[in-house]
């Protein structure tokens, strides 16, 4: 058992850690206040491979693995959760399943500018009245000559705004329920995509949230992402992946709150002394730190077995979300305390994470769903 990252992983450890320091750090603030994601970012990340992290170079990605991304995803957070989710929800929710599911043609015609970072990836999965219930989808699809034809309502979808291409889950046979849902490709300059509504959110406030509303939107036959019927299957096997960028960008909000704590405990005195002396606070610092050193053992495990191509990992990315993203609640509210009054006021990051970390234990299946997916595992075995 190694628990060293090795020399690929360490340079793009270090080149993210620099990159969320130099670049982003700087903006998080002004882009949470105005809710905003600055466009500069997409293109120097694309130009970093961070947008096609785990993309084949083939398909014009960095050909990492899926290690590397996680690594990634929690630097970027570590300075800005926003900035971590667009990455996320890019690669494991559009770029993840075009790459599983996909064939030579889709690959070849949509991986290289969503790798590049010429466009951001969506998935369209959420209805308002399929959630946590992600088999009640009521968005149709149906074929009409070369075309499918989709009407319906997403809703909650991150990078909805800007995304120039959606994975769209959608009932091809509504008579069917779950097994009756088919996956799509759908580029948004297709008309009948609208982009209806943008979310204003407690956190993650740069990144979009947005409804997405489809009229008669008509896209090719070929658009047809995996097998028809096999649209739940998509669905679940993506948010398998995309569970584990989630649970990175936990452990990186956790991490930046935990950092945060430690430079103002060691900088701010009280009774003649640094806040740091007092065990009161150090106590604090150590239980932060040994959770988030756990989540992210949990992540990287979850991640390494999505590398070998293990089959099932739906159990080790439930219990990485679940873990981290608690850990990062945690992690986040204790900053605040170990800050005090100065925590609760935006002059310090610290209230910023701890907003950006609560969305981590209901997003990509709040943390019931997580202890139901990991129980119902132990209970199969
Ligand atoms: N990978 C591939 N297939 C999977 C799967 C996975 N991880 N999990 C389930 N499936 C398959 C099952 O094998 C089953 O197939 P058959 O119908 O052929 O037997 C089918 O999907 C239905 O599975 P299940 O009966 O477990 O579905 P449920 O309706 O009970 O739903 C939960 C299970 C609640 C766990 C699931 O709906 C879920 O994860 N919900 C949360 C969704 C979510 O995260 N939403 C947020 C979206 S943010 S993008």
């Amino acid at each position: 058992m190694d628990f060293e990252l090795n020399d690929i992983q360490t340079m793009v450890r270090d080149t993210a850690r620099k990159f969320a320091r130099e670049e982003v750090a700087p903006l998080a603030a002004e882009m949470d206040k105005e809710a905003r994601f600055k466009p500069e970012l997409v293109q120097q990340m694309g130009e970093l491979g961070f947008l096609g992290a785990a993309v084949p170079e083939a398909y014009g990605g960095a050909g990492m693995d899926y290690q590397c991304y996680a690594i990634i995803v929690e630097e970027l957070s570590s300075a800005c959760a926003s900035t971590g989710v667009v990455v996320s929800a890019h690669s494991s929710l559009c770029c993840d399943p075009i790459l599983k599911f996909g064939t030579e043609e889709q690959k070849k015609q949509f991986l290289p500018p969503l790798a590049s970072g010429q466009m951001l990836g969506c998935l369209g999965l959420t209805e308002p009245q399929a959630g946590t219930d992600a088999g009640n989808v009521k968005t149709t699809a149906v074929l009409d000559g070369d075309a499918w034809v989709l009407n319906g309502t997403k809703i909650f979808i991150t990078n909805g705004g800007p995304a120039g291409v959606a994975v769209v889950i959608a009932s091809t046979d509504r008579s069917a329920k779950h097994k009756g849902l088919s996956a799509f490709i759908v580029p948004a300059d297709t008309p009948g995509y609208r982009v209806a509504k943008e979310e204003h959110k407690l956190g993650i406030r740069a990144s979009s949230t947005a409804e997405l509303v489809f009229e008669d939107c008509r896209i090719p036959k070929d658009n047809l992402l995996g097998a028809p019927g096999e649209g739940f299957k998509v669905a679940m096997a993506t948010l398998d992946g995309g569970r584990i960028g989630i649970a990175a960008q936990a452990v990186g909000i956790g991490r930046g709150a935990l950092e945060a704590a430690v430079a103002y405990a060691k900088e701010r005195t009280q009774f003649g002394k640094p806040i740091a002396s007092f065990q009161a606070i150090q106590w604090k610092l150590a239980d932060m730190a040994t959770e988030l050193d756990a989540a992210r053992l949990l992540t990287l495990r979850a991640a390494w077995m999505k590398d070998r191509g293990l089959k099932n990992f739906s159990r080790e990315s439930a219990m990485a979300k679940l873990f981290a993203s608690e850990a990062a609640m945690n992690a986040t509210r204790e900053a605040i305390q170990v800050f005090g009054g100065y925590g609760y006021i935006d002059e310090y990051p610290v209230e910023r994470y701890y907003r950006d970390a609560k969305i981590t234990e209901i997003y990509e299946g709040t943390s019931e769903v997580q202890r139901l997916v990991i129980a119902r595992a132990l209970l199969r075995d």
